[in-house]
């Protein structure tokens, strides 16, 4: 007669287990790492939102779209700058290195407030 201990995983099953939570890892481990996205809209002469704080450190994208015509998104400070074309969405990734504040504005004149269109990203 052969004796059994009251509980003793099988091999086979901790090699299931192993190989079920190696396969997750990859899918939370990209979860974790994916970047805020921040839907911001231009349309004649305004963004919005029009102040975007971010993280010191944080990786975002912004995810601009033109409600209307051509507009053009710029970040001077950071080098960063994009054509908006009317109803597509253009996708801007940002790294918030430094604490600060940054003037972004449209770059492409759309109109007679096309000078005052802009806005500021707050990095903190
Ligand atoms: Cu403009």
């Amino acid at each position: 007669m052969i004796e059994q201990t009251p509980f003793r995983p099988s091999r086979r099953r901790s090699l299931a287990w192993l190989a079920a939570l190696a396969a997750s890892v990859p899918f939370w481990t990209a979860s974790a790492a994916m970047p805020r996205r921040i839907a911001v809209t231009a349309r004649r002469f305004v963004f919005t939102p029009d102040r975007i704080a971010l993280h010191k450190n944080e990786s975002v994208i912004l995810e601009l779209t033109a409600l209307d015509v051509v507009m053009g998104f710029s970040v001077p400070d950071l080098g960063i700058r994009t054509d908006l074309p009317p109803g597509k969405k253009m996708e801007v990734p940002i790294h918030a290195a430094a604490a600060g504040s940054h003037l972004f504005l449209c770059d492409i004149f759309c109109g007679s407030g096309h000078e005052s269109m802009n806005g500021l990203i707050e990095v903190s």
